[in-house]
């Protein structure tokens, strides 16, 4: 997958060249390159932000650098299928597990930090000729740029990608690729400190650590994220009790 991130500030997105994400970027499963927008800039001040018309506080991101920045990431006019530009906003559509997974096949992503009260909209209007264009934001709660939020993406999309994870296994059983939240682990000691593993997981009676699992993600699940439980359809609660 080929992974581009513009920003103003490509320092802030170093930690991605750590950890799993950048031994992937070393073994070739991800191509990825963070662009400076002010490279894009053409002023000796390198300006990429001015007032908003109509007023208002803050200021906004100039289309200039970022039309400039774009051609530079897919050039108007290419060939070939347009590449998911992925605009992280607090005004965008929430990311979830389910989009990890279907931003984890494409061949070609990239990430147009904001900074500031946004970018100037046309940009996004015109990006639409050129990319696939979603606003996407992490949550409910506002963030000072799209930085941060990129950080969260890029590391639950490319952990998803064949050969970045060590043990593909332990992409199966987690936290909402179901929706139900993960049960409880425990190791060893049997006994810390007064408590103790429940004694079922002591057993090996696999039938019965299914079921006990089973009932501790719903217990959880119906405690912590009751939304979770109101998405879920009747079939998949049927099909795992059957299973287990
Ligand atoms: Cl993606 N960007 C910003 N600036 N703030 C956010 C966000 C994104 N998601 C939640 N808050």
């Amino acid at each position: 997958m080929r992974l581009d991130v513009i920003s103003i500030f490509p320092e802030y997105l170093q930690p991605l060249s750590l950890s799993l994400i950048g031994r992937a970027a070393e073994d070739g499963i991800l191509d990825l390159k963070v662009t400076n927008l002010r490279d894009f800039t053409e002023d000796k001040h390198r300006k990429v932000d001015d007032t908003p018309y109509g007023g208002g506080a803050g200021m906004v991101m100039m289309p200039e650098p970022w039309g400039r920045a774009l051609d530079s990431v897919r050039p108007a006019g290419a060939q070939g299928p347009k590449p998911t530009l992925i605009v992280p906003s607090p005004a965008g559509a929430v990311f979830n597990q389910q989009m990890a997974y279907e931003l984890a096949e494409e061949e070609h992503l990239v990430f147009a930090c904001g900074r500031y009260e946004g970018i100037d909209e046309r940009v996004v209007d015109y990006a639409h000729e050129n990319f696939n264009v979603i606003p996407v934001s992490i949550g409910d709660y506002v963030l000072n740029g799209g930085e941060v939020a990129v950080m969260v993406m890029v590391e639950a999309i490319a952990r998803l990608i064949p050969g970045v994870i060590g043990n593909p296994e332990s992409l199966v059983e987690e936290s909402h690729s179901d929706l139900l939240l993960e049960y409880p682990v425990y190791t060893k000691p049997a006994a810390w400190r007064g408590r103790e593993v429940p004694e079922v997981l002591l057993g090996g009676n696999h039938q019965r650590v299914a079921r006990f699992r089973r009932d501790e993600q719903i217990k959880r699940t119906a405690a912590r994220r009751p939304d979770l439980i109101t998405q879920m359809d009747v079939q998949s609660l049927n099909r795992r009790d059957r299973d287990a």
